[in-house]
């Protein structure tokens, strides 16, 4: 790919002012310095650019080019990481004047992706998205730096005839890799099929990067996963069984962070990624209270979840875990301790010293047996009389018949759900 290991970088982080606009600069400048350490960058300079008004070429203004330029130049770097999405032209002209190659926020996070992706599915997905940010990178007036960039082999030469191959080749590929996505998908949501229709209960924990989700996971489980400080330390999500009380078995989940900006193209990945989590009985949405930017990163989950269709409607219900409480002064814990007190389906913890984990135990429990939920269920067509006993028991939601199935989303009460479950089994 087209960024090596251990290669000199800048970062530069363009302020634009908006409204809502809650992070600090050093935040931002820190969290994409954790981007390019995660596949092993080397950060050497950095700057926070206020921008007044944009300047289309270059995003940058004049000046702050010309500075970008020459911090790349005193520090040896080959890279510059402008943490914002550049319109193609801009990252071409940035490359121009500053004479390295330059990298945006998106590029970086589908670096990692690239990277980290450990599954068939995973891979796919990423190469998908790879090559959709790619397509839109092929301009007219090719450069040598650009030539450089790709290590798909097939890009190079300038011209007009030579885009219009590659970007033929770019939708070949992209069309071949969609049509092995489904057949996975296929084979994937058979399982699930069979999963969902078991009579265990799924919780998937989810949140911002880093927050400590595998770590909360391997203190749930007694498992091994891979948790450390590093963003997107986790990217395909793992499943174990776990006891809570007065549930013999609950399949707990591990997903890949979020991270403020989601690049589009990833969303489409995280997407299929996170169907697991869509079907999920519950969400906890675990939280890093000890980071400065904690309100902002919960907003950001808040979005992904909600571009995910896990907004409102029909969603799974929520608990917060407040983790990294060890991490607080004795007068920030107390006082989020008195908050959390008040406010229902919040539990603060530390996934780290164990404080506070049976609490979460107990407010999962209680949170899995209360509420309706969605679930997803086949019949045969000629299975009448379970097909009405649904419907007058729950409310339906969606109902797609096949040749000789129906699949229906249906919405009931626990009780209800376990005595559909004794019918199923009788
Ligand atoms: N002090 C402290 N550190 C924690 C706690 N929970 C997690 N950490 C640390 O935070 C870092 C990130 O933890 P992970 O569990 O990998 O976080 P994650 O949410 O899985 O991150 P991604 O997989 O990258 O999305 C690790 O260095 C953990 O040791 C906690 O309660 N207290
Ligand atoms: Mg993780």
């Amino acid at each position: 790919m087209e960024v090596a290991r251990g290669e000199k970088a800048v970062v530069v982080v363009p302020e634009v002012r908006r409204e809502g606009s809650r992070r600090s600069s050093e935040a931002r400048i820190q969290e994409a310095e954790g981007l390019a350490e995660a596949i092993g960058i080397e950060i050497v300079g950095e700057r926070a650019f206020r921008i007044r008004s944009v300047r289309p070429a270059t995003l940058l203004g004049k000046g702050q080019v010309e500075e970008a330029a020459q911090l790349v130049k005193d520090n040896g770097a080959g890279l510059l990481i402008v943490d914002a999405s550049l319109m193609p032209v801009q990252q071409k002209n940035l490359e121009e004047e500053t004479g390295v190659k330059v990298i945006d926020r998106t590029g970086l996070i589908l670096e990692i992706f690239g990277e980290r992706a450990a599954t068939a599915e995973g891979r796919l997905q990423v190469e998908l998205a790879h090559l959709d940010y790619q397509a839109g990178r092929l301009v007219r007036s090719w450069t040598h730096l650009e030539r450089q960039r790709g290590g798909f082999g097939f890009l190079g030469g300038p011209g007009e005839t030579q885009i219009e191959a590659d970007r033929r080749m770019i939708r070949d590929r992209m069309a071949r890799i969609r049509r092995e996505l489904e057949q996975v998908k296929r084979t994937r949501s058979l399982h699930r099929d069979r999963r969902q229709r078991a009579p265990w209960p799924v919780v998937a924990l989810v949140g911002y990067t880093n927050a400590g989700k595998s770590t909360l996971f391997n203190r749930l489980t007694g498992e091994d996963v891979f948790a450390e400080n590093l963003l997107f330390a986790t990217l395909d999500p793992t499943m174990r069984d776990i006891r809570l009380p007065g549930f013999d078995k609950v399949i707990l989940s591990d997903t890949v962070g979020f991270v403020s900006d989601l690049p589009t193209e990833l969303i489409a990945a995280f997407r299929a990624t996170l169907e697991e989590v869509r079907s999920a009985d519950l969400l906890v949405h675990v939280r890093n209270m000890a980071h400065p930017d904690r309100e902002a990163q919960s907003d950001d989950v808040n979005d992904v979840l909600t571009s995910l269709g896990l907004g409102e409607e029909g969603a799974p219900p929520r608990l917060e875990a407040w983790n990294k409480v060890d991490l607080l002064s004795d007068e920030d814990r107390e006082r989020l301790l008195e908050e959390a007190k008040r406010r229902e389906d919040v539990v603060p913890l530390s996934a780290l010293t164990g404080d506070g984990l049976n609490s979460l135990r107990t407010s999962m429990a209680e949170k899995l047996r209360s509420g309706e939920q969605v679930h997803q269920i086949r019949l045969p067509v000629s299975d009448g009389s379970k097909i009405a006993w649904l419907h007058s028991r729950g409310e339906v939601l969606n109902q797609r018949v096949t040749e000789d199935e129906v699949e229906m989303d249906v919405r009931l009460s626990p009780d209800n759900w376990a005595r559909f479950q004794a019918l199923e089994s009788a």
